[in-house]
């Protein structure tokens, strides 16, 4: 069994040791900006939409090689597995001059605890696969948590995940786009880069208004569209009449993902790759200064 099988095997349990462990985030009331970079800027996307959408204050998310306006936020939230981002170091001690800083990392003493004011620490969520999974879930578990979710039936819903038949057969498509709106926006981007990464799949990814507004003229019979956030009558005609399989998730978006983290091992499988060590991918980015 690979490793990033494994991992992503292990949600249920790491997913009840996280909800087990209250963490000291930003409370209701304060700015935030998210920041991270791939699979952590996604994360972060997702928390920042669904805390804005609470009303627990204005919450952005940012790419970190990206940010440009620096407003004035009371926290700064940074997430980085490996700790090692090169785009999030200097970021961070700049923005630590201005407000508080709080890094989730898996990777304890790792270089982000040492330029931040506060850290949270998932070791015991950390990976060995170069490709994020559990990493990836647990962080925004415990973002979701904070936001005083009711999370209690979340590992129980990635047990079912995981007991389920694929969503897929891996012979029968080649092309999944994947649609989310509001805070699943983040997780359609997720799960797209997750078949890529792992699987060179080709993915999209999409807000469900957006779809019709010309994507979907890539769609067609071997095509799976897959939706993170119910669909509209007229969304869901237009795809099947391309002759696309359409799946919509029906339970929390957070545990669908475990889904989609099978079929990508699958479709690796299927392929023939290695998923723990995809070709052209590392741990993370570290640059040379
Ligand atoms: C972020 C990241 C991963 C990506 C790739 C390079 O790492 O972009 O999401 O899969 O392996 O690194 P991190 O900052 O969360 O450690």
């Amino acid at each position: 069994m690979s490793h990033t099988q494994a991992e992503v095997e292990s949600q249920p349990e790491i997913w009840t040791r996280v909800l087990g462990a209250p963490a000291e985030l930003p409370e209701a009331g304060c700015n935030v900006l998210g920041l991270g970079c791939g699979t952590s800027y996604y994360v972060m996307d997702s928390y920042a939409r669904r805390r804005q959408a609470l009303g627990q204050g204005r919450t952005r998310a940012a790419i970190a090689s990206e940010l440009a306006d620096e407003d004035p936020y009371d926290v700064a939230v940074l997430l980085s597995r490996s700790g090692t981002t090169t785009d999030l170091l200097p970021l961070a001690e700049r923005l630590s001059e201005r407000m508080t800083t709080i890094a989730i990392t898996g990777t304890p003493g790792s270089p982000i605890t040492r330029v931040t004011h506060r850290q949270v620490v998932l070791d015991f969520a950390d990976e060995v696969s170069v490709v994020q999974t559990r990493f990836a879930t647990s962080a925004l578990l415990l973002l979701r948590a904070s936001l005083g979710e009711d999370l209690g039936g979340l590992p129980g819903e990635a047990a079912t995940a995981l007991a389920e038949p694929l969503a897929a057969e891996p012979a029968e498509v080649d092309h999944v786009v994947f649609l989310g709106t509001g805070w699943t926006l983040g997780l359609a981007g997720e799960a797209a880069l997750k078949l890529r990464e792992a699987a060179k799949f080709w993915t999209e990814s999409y807000a469900v208004g957006e779809y019709r507004h010309g994507p979907i003229a890539c769609a067609g019979p071997r095509s799976l569209v897959w939706s993170l956030a119910p669909l509209p009558p007229d969304v869901a005609a237009a795809v099947r009449d391309t002759g696309a399989r359409l799946r919509v998730a029906s339970g929390d978006p957070l545990a669908e993902l475990v889904r989609v983290h099978r079929l990508a091992v699958a479709f690796a499988r299927y392929r023939g790759l290695n998923c723990d060590s995809p070709e052209h991918l590392t741990r993370s980015v570290i640059v040379d200064a």
